[in-house]
């Protein structure tokens, strides 16, 4: 029988700052590692010195770094002021410097002044593990009475409010200080958090650009670099918001499968592609993930597994892979029919994980500790080889 072609194992590392290190990834069973350069600012060109060394960690304990996550785009690209094409530029060159030394797929996001949120990173499950969660009344409270933003009260109905103050009630001086910390933990990779004054300013250079001026930008900055990518063969693998939904009153535009279409047609090209994060689209009950891979296959190149729980009132919480709202085994199941027509090897990272075990001692990146990634990796790879052979 023909080996069929099966999802790419790999993790994202963080560095060699990450508590989780290279051998500790491929002792997981990955043959590829996902990482970035975080000590460059963002919108500075990466250069190729500086890729070819990470490249050379890499590949010094027998795993290949093809997936970059991320290659950030600057905040002024994102708006369009200051000196956004110069930042267009650099990214151009970066993309190039990256194709020559010889990887294959770069994910970004579009996501305005912050990354991924959550409001708890230690919510304890059943099993006592730690999981990441989002609960929107406690949200709603350090939008409106933590922060304060200006004319947040306008993005809320009368109950929304009324539960936000509620919750207020019951959270101690260190909760919210813990909220705080957590709403605004600022990029993955990286230990820095916004202070409220700094957060209060991005905010307010987000004012006049609402999600169509946003999505304007966005299709102008692919109309730039999608060629470049295609030039160097390199593919673009954008990831979508996490949560699926906007926040502080910023617009976000990649929830939904129309949104993914809209991008994709924006600038059709083989490069211009997807991150497909079963976690992130799949917080939207409207988002058919099983679906979205058959409509959406030929545009994915590069595969994040992970399930959330949501509740009636809004809330999620990430639950084991196998388990929560996604239907993982269809996922997988379409991922697998994807690859066979295409005759290709997807990268696939488990995305976050439960602190477990030892790790529930150790200091971790939410969401990246080592062994509950691992458990998520070998059920993962459980259902793939279930499914394949
Ligand atoms: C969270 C990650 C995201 C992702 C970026 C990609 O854990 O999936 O932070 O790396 O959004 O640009």
């Amino acid at each position: 029988m023909e080996r069929p072609f099966l999802m790419e194992e790999t993790m994202r590392w963080y560095g060699p700052h990450d508590p989780v290190s290279l051998w500790d990834i491929r002792q997981a069973g990955c043959t590829g590692v996902v990482t970035a350069l975080h000590h460059i600012p963002v919108g500075e060109i990466w250069s190729s010195e500086e890729i070819e060394k990470r490249r050379a960690e890499v590949e010094a304990v027998g795993m290949r770094w093809t997936v970059i996550e991320s290659l950030p785009v600057h905040e002024d690209i994102k708006k369009q002021k200051g000196n956004y094409q110069e930042y267009i530029h650099n990214y151009q060159q970066s993309l190039r410097n990256a194709a020559v030394a010889g990887l294959e797929v770069v994910t970004y996001n579009f996501m305005p002044i912050l990354d991924w949120m959550r409001t708890e990173i230690a919510y304890e499950m059943p099993d006592r593990s730690k999981a990441l969660r989002f609960e929107k009344a406690a949200f709603i409270a350090f939008d409106l009475f933590i922060l304060k933003r200006p004319g947040a009260e306008k993005d809320y109905t009368a109950a929304e409010i009324a539960s936000a103050e509620r919750r207020l009630a019951t959270m101690t001086a260190t909760e919210k200080e813990t909220l705080y910390r957590n709403a605004l933990l600022g990029l993955p990779g990286s230990e820095e958090r916004f202070t409220e004054e700094q957060i209060l300013a991005a905010l307010k250079t987000y004012e006049g650009i609402d999600a169509a001026k946003l999505k304007q930008n966005l299709f102008y900055f692919l109309q730039q670099v999608v060629p470049v990518a295609e030039a160097s063969g390199l593919k673009l693998a954008i990831h979508p918001d996490d949560p699926p939904f906007p926040i502080l009153g910023l617009p976000r535009i990649v929830s939904t499968e129309q949104d993914a279409q809209e991008l994709l047609a924006c600038a059709p090209s083989p490069a211009n592609g997807l991150c497909f994060c079963t976690g992130s689209y799949g917080v939207r009950p409207d988002n058919d993930l099983a679906g979205m891979v058959r409509r959406l296959g030929d545009h994915i190149h590069f595969i994040h597994l992970r399930s959330t729980k949501r509740d009636a009132d809004g809330n999620f919480f990430e639950a084991d892979h196998l388990g929560g709202d996604v239907d993982m085994v269809a996922v997988i199941r379409e991922l697998l029919a994807v690859q066979q027509r295409r005759k290709i090897s997807l990268p696939m990272r488990p995305d976050h994980g439960h602190q477990m075990l030892d790790d529930l001692h150790k200091k971790t990146y939410p969401g990246y500790s080592a062994i509950g990634r691992l458990r998520g990796l070998a059920e993962l790879r459980g259902v793939q080889w279930g499914l394949a052979f």
